[in-house]
């Protein structure tokens, strides 16, 4: 038959077993079989029932991604789907590890599916911009109903197999040899005759549709979309499938679809999919077993941390220097686990279980049965290069020693140890246990195998990995300063707060500079500032004011009686102008497209130079960074994926202009963004 598909015949049922590894992508390779394998078994008299089944750790997890944006060969998976529902004799797709986009379709083309207790079920599709191509948005509301299809669908997020028993998308959930227990369900379905009805003719799901709650939650999904637009065409599409004829529903959806494959958005999305698997691909292989883990410091950051460890299934020591802050680090910690169960997304049991992962301690000696030990205290070198130190006479030979600076020269820091080869950067983002993003950096002396294992543990615990050099403040901070260089400027100039931060929001971002800087705190950036003998005046200003941001319930905005929703304060506006009178800078108005040459071009133009200095290996690891540690619009793919997108040769004669208007470095062109200009590239030359 074919190396990526098999037909075995158990009695008068027929199993067609597709097997094109890792995850049984329905490439062409494969679907030319299989559409020759069902046509042939339709009309096989002797065959009673047919099974499809998968090989390896998953059923067929979608559409293969690295076909889109090239013409599609024939057959296409809508094809396969219609020769399916024209068979006469039962169909059972039979489920096991993950049923995802065209491989969900490929079985809701069968009349019946049945799952392994384990699966998972989604339409993932919106999360590549996409939205399901191959009649998912028309078949599975007439399943599970049009609002769990249209929840389902445009989240993107998968169910398992019990709720979508409960939803009626699987027909049966079965532990064990899966394969059998298909084989046994299709031949008494067989047994008991037909006629076995297609999806496409079922419309219980569809009978009982409200409209207009329908049309409200599209709506609010729509607001919460920030200008993606998979999410919308979504909904419209899971609309026509109640308000449409079936054909013409499933018309509707295929123009959606080849409107979307094309769009600059789907491509920077399947883009961030590959991106986010290249940058963590890492060469070597050997690893270190890493059975416990400790963490120091139960602060903000350093009990996000172990939360995500002990979330990772891994329990954790946790260090700190009094009982006091130990206790209160460990309150905090129940806290949110609290609020977790609140919101119905972990059980009381689970709470109860996870806590008793978490072991406090304040000696240092408590951590001699770690593996690998993350400090997560106060960002100054002193400090720091104390605890390495400590850590030097408990940690066991092997233990991985990690750091959570942001911004501190990791290879001083392991100055202070007699094993550098076993130091590594490990920075979390705030907060740690839902930040997907880790930037792992490293050192001069880190250890292949020290490195291999902290980017498979990444994985483990849900982070998405990018590995990066030392430099000062990596690849997020460094560029974060960049983009920040010009926002004073752009204050003092005539630009208020309000008006940068919408350029922002309208780019697709879920807030701007000064808000963000109000929900971080201002007095982290200002503590930052003095120690490196920096100023910036409006915001140095404000925190001398005691206005740190939300926490003090005014920062660059005001956010009353603690609500989160920032409101422009006049007295910021007189400030700013105070000081530019200060400075003899009048007032000008300022457009939304110089406050993006201001702000994103520094922002891509020092991606440009942390590239040349091969702080990060490729372009597309600052985009994975950028999109899931500071919120770059997944929509635009990131700022070196964007910069192709904005044109980078209109970038460097931007950035041309400001350089010699200012004269400041940060416009200063650097060589590999103007060979991007030239090339398209960000390869480097040779
Ligand atoms: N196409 C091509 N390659 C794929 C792929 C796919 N659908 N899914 C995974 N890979 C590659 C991946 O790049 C990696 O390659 C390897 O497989 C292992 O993946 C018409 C339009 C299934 C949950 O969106 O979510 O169907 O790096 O590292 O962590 O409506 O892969 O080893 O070279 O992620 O165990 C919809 C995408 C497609 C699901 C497994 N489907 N995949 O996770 O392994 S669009 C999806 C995943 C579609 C139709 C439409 C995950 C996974 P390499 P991995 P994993």
């Amino acid at each position: 038959m074919s190396d990526f598909l098999r037909i075995n015949l158990d009695g008068d049922v027929a199993v067609i077993t597709i097997d094109n590894p890792p995850v049984n992508a329905l490439s062409f390779h494969v679907r030319e079989p299989l559409m020759q394998a069902l046509v042939g078994l339709r009309d096989d008299a002797s065959v009673a029932a047919i099974v499809i089944a998968c090989a390896g750790r998953t059923f067929v997890a979608g559409a293969d991604i690295t076909e889109f944006g090239k013409p599609m060969q024939q057959p296409d998976l809508r094809a396969i789907v219609e020769t399916l529902e024209t068979i006469a004799k039962p169909t059972v797709a039979a489920i096991h590890g993950t049923a995802l986009g065209g491989g969900l379709e490929l079985a809701l083309g069968c009349h019946f599916r049945v799952a392994d207790a384990g699966a998972k079920l989604g339409l993932p599709e919106v999360k590549l911009g996409l939205l399901p191509g191959g009649g998912g948005t028309v078949r599975l509301p007439r399943l599970v109903g049009a609002m769990k299809a249209l929840k389902m669908i445009v989240s993107g997020a998968p169910i398992g197999a019990a709720e979508a028993h409960g939803a009626g998308l699987v027909d049966a959930v079965f532990e064990g040899d899966l394969t059998t227990h298909a084989v046994n369900f299709a031949r008494e379905i067989a047994r008991k005759g037909g006629p076995f009805t297609p999806v496409r003719d079922r419309d219980d799901g569809l009978k009982e549709t409200d409209l207009a709650a329908l049309d409200a939650e599209a709506a609010d999904l729509a607001r919460k979309a920030r200008g993606l637009e998979a999410p919308v065409a979504c909904a419209l599409s899971v609309r026509n499938a109640v308000t449409l004829p079936f054909d013409a529903a499933l018309a509707a959806e295929r123009a959606l679809f080849v409107k979307l494959v094309g769009s600059d958005q789907s491509r920077a999305q399947r883009h961030l999919f590959f991106a986010e698997r290249e940058a963590a691909r890492i060469s070597a292989k050997d690893k270190r077993r890493i059975a416990r883990v400790g963490v120091i410091g139960a602060g903000t950051m350093g009990g996000g941390i172990a939360m995500a460890f002990v979330n990772g299934g891994y329990p954790v020591t946790l260090l700190e220097t009094s009982r006091e802050a130990l206790q209160r680090g460990l309150a905090t910690i129940d806290k949110n686990y609290s609020v977790s169960v609140t919101r119905g997304s972990l059980s009381e049991d689970a709470k109860r279980q996870r806590l008793a992962q978490f072991k406090g301690s304040t000696d240092y000696a408590d951590l001699a049965d770690c593996d690998l030990i993350v400090e997560a205290v106060f960002e100054d070198m002193a400090v720091k290069k104390e605890v390495f130190g400590k850590l030097e006479a408990v940690a066991k030979p092997g233990a991985i020693l990690a750091t959570n600076t942001s911004y501190l020269d990791i290879n001083e820091i392991a100055t202070s140890t007699s094993r550098p080869q076993d130091v590594v950067g490990l920075h979390f983002f705030s907060p740690a246990n839902v930040m997907k993003l880790l930037e792992i950096v490293r050192a001069q002396r880190t250890a292949p195998d020290a490195l291999a294992t902290v980017v498979d543990l990444a994985r483990r615990i849900g982070k998405v990995a990018v590995v990066v050099g030392v430099c000062h403040g990596f690849v997020g901070n460094r560029m974060l300063a960049a983009r920040g260089s010009e926002s004073e400027a752009l204050l003092l100039e005539g630009a208020t707060p309000r008006q940068i931060d919408q350029v922002f929001t309208d780019f697709g971002w879920p807030m701007g500079p000064f808000q963000m800087g109000d929900l971080a705190g201002l007095d982290i950036g200002w503590r930052n500032r003095k120690a490196r003998g920096l100023t910036a005046v409006i915001a140095d200003t404000l925190c001398e004011q005691g206005r740190f941001g939300q926490k003090t319930g005014k920062g660059f905005y005001l956010y009353d009686n603690g609500s989160r929703t920032p409101v422009p304060d006049p007295k910021v506006e007189a400030l700013i102008r105070a000081k530019a009178d200060e400075k003899g800078i009048a007032p000008r108005a300022i457009s939304a497209e110089e406050i993006t040459e201001r702000t994103l071009y520094p922002l891509i133009n020092e991606g440009a130079k942390i590239l040349e200095e091969g702080i990060a290996a490729r372009a597309s690891d600052i985009d994975v960074v950028w999109v899931n540690g500071y919120g770059f619009p997944v929509g635009k793919g990131g700022p070196m994926f964007w910069a192709d997108l904005e044109g980078a040769a209109r970038i460097v004669e931007r950035l041309e202009y400001w350089h010699q208007r200012t004269g400041k470095d940060v416009f200063r062109v650097a060589p590999l963004l103007r060979r991007m200009a030239e090339t398209g590239s960000w390869e480097a030359e040779g």
